[in-house]
């Protein structure tokens, strides 16, 4: 019984998950779904990456958290629409809050949009939100054995930011062996290596960002 349940909220999600990515289609918008756990740098990279496509790409912002506006203020002051959901208890974001979030975001404005879900490695993985890519970002201090406990989010990602690379040199972690587990859990993921604090690797994901939206929506 709990089972059934279950998959009856998953699939009412999912349809209105596809409803929000019919809606992101019809205006060219292209949607990525940032994951990662608490404090792993969700909020730094968007910042980076606003700032990586200045001039590139017109770009809009979701802010998922379980309360609170800070993140949505930061990300104001770089000049770009924002809209804050509070999830108000929920540990992810499901696809009728994001929907409540497109109605208030100015679709037609923007080309990319991003979306911070909760911090969380767990349930965010299950729900769906419309979005057309889901990557997650990963940070060094968290340590490297996050695919073994939390294969479902690794599998489910297009790509894998291992964030706050500069402090490897005090930490113990065995980079290789991190991107070798992940490439078993999902073979096809795409792994950057960066750092929010000294810009490493930025470039390389923001390049990859644009080639993703450009192979769905044609040359921008
Ligand atoms: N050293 C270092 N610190 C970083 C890096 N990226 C982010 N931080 C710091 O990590 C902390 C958390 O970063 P946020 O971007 O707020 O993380 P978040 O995932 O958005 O956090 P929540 O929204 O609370 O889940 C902040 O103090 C950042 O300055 C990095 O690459 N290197
Ligand atoms: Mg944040």
């Amino acid at each position: 019984m709990k089972i059934k349940v279950l998959k009856d909220i998953l699939g009412a999600n999912e349809q209105i998950a596809q409803r929000n990515r019919q809606l992101l289609d019809s205006n060219n918008v292209f949607a990525v779904n940032l994951m990662s756990s608490p404090g792993a740098g969700k909020t730094s990279l968007i910042l980076e990456t606003i700032r990586g496509l200045k001039d590139k790409t017109r770009v809009g912002v979701i802010e998922g958290d379980i309360s609170s506006t800070l993140d949505a203020d930061l990300i104001g002051k770089e000049g770009v629409p924002v809209v804050q959901i509070n999830t108000g208890g929920e540990c992810h974001l499901d696809a009728n809050m994001t929907q409540s979030a497109l109605d208030n975001m100015p679709l037609t404005d923007i080309e990319l949009l991003l979306i911070e879900n909760v911090g969380n490695l767990v349930c965010p993985a299950e729900f769906a939100i419309g979005e057309h890519r889901n990557v997650l970002i990963s940070s060094t201090p968290e340590g490297d054995d996050k695919p073994f406990k939390y294969p479902l989010m690794f599998h489910k990602v297009d790509a894998v930011l291992i964030n706050k690379i500069d402090l490897l040199p005090y930490l113990r972690f065995d980079i290789e062996g991190f991107s070798r587990a992940i490439k078993g859990i999902n073979r096809k993921v795409e792994i950057f290596q960066i750092s929010c604090a000294t810009g490493q690797g930025i470039q390389e994901w923001v390049s990859w960002l644009l080639n993703q939206m450009s192979r769905k929506y044609g040359g921008r």
